[in-house]
């Protein structure tokens, strides 16, 4: 198995509460690569001080350099933040270092396809998978055009959202499994077919809130319903030990809503399980 390289990044700064960004130190302190061979943390990556939208650029570009460079020299890169706005750094260091746009399994309650000009509440965490598909605020991507193709992404879990992003995504032909669909069919039906859509060469953006937050409510912005965390666990069962698995990203989990530690063993159980044996 690859060496996997846990990079912390402790931004906030993408979402309306800033103690998302104790995220990677509490997840740390719990003890999140327990039980996973060959795994160590990164140093942290900050954010630069400056105006919200240039800070957060910057440190997506640090982090794709990271990411790039981690995938490059053969190690899995476990990027665990922090605000979901920090994929766009994310997926734009995966792209890079395989000099393709990989596909993405996108795990959230929310669709993140806002753009400046459609957002209510001004929050770049709910922005960057329109910036990656080269719409929205590219000072998150760095770079004006799409760095994913739409025909290999999909949206696992999505429950919240505002009109313009289903339309947004749809458009693009990105496919949207939203809980209606999943409620249907069941999740190990719809995970299937997103790793069809995904291809061989794939990541997992997990944001914490896909999973119903009567199990984990520890998250920024906590929506009813949402998939069991059980269920989940399954599914993710040694992902990440296949080769063509190139980066797994965790966001959005809040310490300040998880006072009895619920949250974080939940998240720990997901991440042991991508590296479990066994598939
Ligand atoms: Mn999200």
């Amino acid at each position: 198995m690859r060496q996997v390289l846990a990079i912390p990044v402790p931004c906030g700064l993408g979402g309306p509460d800033p103690n998302v960004a104790r995220g990677p130190n509490v997840l740390a302190v719990a003890g999140l690569l327990e039980g996973i061979p060959d795994a160590g943390w990164d140093a942290a990556l900050e954010a630069p001080a400056g105006p919200r939208l240039e800070s957060l650029g910057s440190l997506c570009r640090s982090l794709a350099d990271r990411v790039s460079a981690a995938i490059i020299q053969g190690s899995l890169p476990l990027v665990v933040g922090g605000d979901h706005s920090i994929a766009a750094g994310t997926w734009r260091g995966v792209g890079r270092a395989l000099g393709s746009p990989p596909g993405l399994v996108w795990l959230d309650a929310h669709l993140d396809a806002h753009t400046m000009a459609t957002t209510p509440s001004g929050n770049p965490h709910g922005m960057p998978l329109a910036a990656l598909l080269g719409l929205g605020a590219p000072e998150l991507t760095g770079v004006p055009g799409p760095i994913l193709d739409p025909h290999h992404v999909c949206v696992i879990g999505a429950r919240s959202f505002e009109k313009s992003e289903p339309a947004l995504l749809l458009g693009l032909g990105v496919r949207v499994f939203n809980m209606d669909e999943i409620h249907s069919r069941g999740l190990g039906s719809v995970f299937a077919e997103a790793l069809a859509i995904v291809g061989p060469d794939f990541g997992l953006s997990i944001d914490v809130d896909v999973i119903n937050p009567l199990e984990a409510s520890g998250v920024d912005t906590p929506v009813p319903d949402g998939v069991f965390a059980s269920e989940l666990l399954l599914l993710l069962r040694g992902l990440g030990r296949l080769p063509g698995c190139r980066a797994i990203e965790l966001c959005e989990y809040d310490p300040a809503r998880d006072s009895d530690g619920g949250t974080a063993a939940i998240v720990k159980s997901l991440v042991l399980s991508l590296f479990e044996a066994g598939v």
